[in-house]
């Protein structure tokens, strides 16, 4: 029994998508958890007017009655308010009518950092919107939901997980400082998961490795160009009697340098990961590059966008590592119904004799 995502979406397109199979039957949703986690996604200093026009909201089409999932795949839209402003330039189907409103000429200069230039070769598209819609870190809204299911399931097992930015009190200055030279910032977030048992992920093949899991997933938000496990970079200049985290009496650990997992398996303490974000690639000053019309130098696309996203994406990645950890707790505990699940656990943690700190 695994847990899968799979989400669709363009950033100004009619809504974004999600749909995930795998839940257990009978665990309870609450849908203000879930709009609080969308919130807190659309907050932080340094986002774009954007986040203005959009109050993201969860709402659920399939999976679900009176707050209960059925155990079927549980669909969860987010729309996509400001496509109000896109109703031509971003139909679905072929518009009627004269061009009006925005995303009606094509775009033909890519970004430096975004997925414009990849986007035109790879699928032979002739607007760079084409590429920028999907590759825009809007989707990472739907994510945000499917996360907050992953937490309810979490919870159920006594597992929370929470993102941080790393270094949060110099950030307001950096993204002052940025917006007046307009230009961008990146930054580092943390996830830390508290309650995690021993024994999720496995040695026995590499997709199946926690760590390897984690890493996949946060590399697979828009931006994060780094990930590390624990102390991850710091480790490789450390000698092997400062790297390793002692077993000590109640077979816990005093250290954590390991954040929680050794051989791609959960070793019961918390876990702890980063990820590091580059600075966005929508820059207000633009930077040089090429008119795919015209083959000119020419300034890349300026449009409206985000100063700093690091607030977001601490929340963003905070739902992906809830979604791997829910993913892996599944594969672990199997059931049907939430009961199982959750019996699967108790059962688990009574044959190993261990109880979270
Ligand atoms: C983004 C560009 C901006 C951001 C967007 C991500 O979009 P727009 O051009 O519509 O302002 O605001 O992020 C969101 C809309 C969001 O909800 O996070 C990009 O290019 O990645």
């Amino acid at each position: 029994m695994t847990l899968t995502l799979t989400t669709a979406g363009e950033s100004h397109g009619p809504a974004l998508v999600a749909i995930m199979t795998g839940l257990p039957a009978g665990l309870v949703l609450d849908r203000e958890a879930i709009d609080r986690d969308l919130q807190r996604r659309q907050q932080g200093y340094g986002r774009s007017p954007r986040q203005q026009i959009e109050t993201d909201r969860v709402d659920v089409l399939a999976g679900l009655r009176h707050g209960r999932t059925l155990g079927t795949p549980l669909a969860l839209v987010v729309a996509n308010r400001d496509h109000k402003n896109w109703t031509w330039g971003m139909s679905p189907w072929r518009p009627e009518g004269e061009p009006t409103g925005k995303g009606t000429k094509p775009v033909t200069v890519p970004r430096p950092g975004h997925a414009d230039l990849a986007g035109v070769f790879k699928y032979g598209l002739d607007d760079v919107r084409d590429a920028l819609e999907r590759a825009s870190a809007r989707h990472t809204a739907v994510a945000v939901a499917a996360g907050a299911v992953a937490k309810a399931l979490l919870r159920e097992i006594g597992v929370g997980v929470a993102g941080a930015v790393v270094g949060l009190e110099e950030l307001a200055g950096r993204v002052d400082e940025a917006r007046k030279d307009r230009d961008t910032i990146g930054g580092v977030v943390e996830v830390r998961a508290r309650g995690v048992p021993p024994g999720l992920g496995s040695y026995a093949t590499k997709d199946d490795r926690l760590d390897a899991r984690l890493a996949a997933a946060l590399m697979g938000i828009q931006a994060v160009k780094g990930v590390e496990i624990g102390d991850g970079f710091a480790l490789a200049e450390l000698r092997g009697s400062q790297a390793h985290d002692e077993i000590v009496a109640g077979l816990h650990r005093e250290t954590n340098r390991a954040g929680g997992i050794e051989a791609g398996v959960s070793n019961g303490e918390e876990i702890v990961v980063r990820a590091a974000m580059k600075p966005l690639p929508t820059l207000m000053r633009p930077l040089q590059t090429v008119d795919l019309a015209t083959g000119d130098a020419a300034e890349a696309l300026v449009e409206r966008s985000d100063t700093a996203a690091v607030e977001a994406l601490a929340v963003v990645a905070e739902a992906a590592v809830a979604f791997e950890l829910a993913r892996s707790a599944r594969d672990k505990f199997g059931g049907d119904a939430i009961g199982d699940f959750v019996a699967a656990h108790t059962a688990y943690l009574e044959r190993i004799d261990w109880t979270p700190r």
